[in-house]
């Protein structure tokens, strides 16, 4: 894996994990919703 802004790298480690905590504590579909937390790309 590389970066080169550690913040960026932080947030991708943090967002991948929430995300993946979240699909495995839910029973049927993810929502299909922009991934992002800012709601827009
Ligand atoms: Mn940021």
């Amino acid at each position: 894996m590389e970066g080169r802004s550690d913040h960026h790298k932080c947030e991708a480690l943090f967002k991948a994990f929430g995300i993946a905590l979240g699909q495995a504590t839910r029973i049927g579909p993810w929502p299909a919703t922009v991934p992002s937390t800012k709601g827009t790309l």
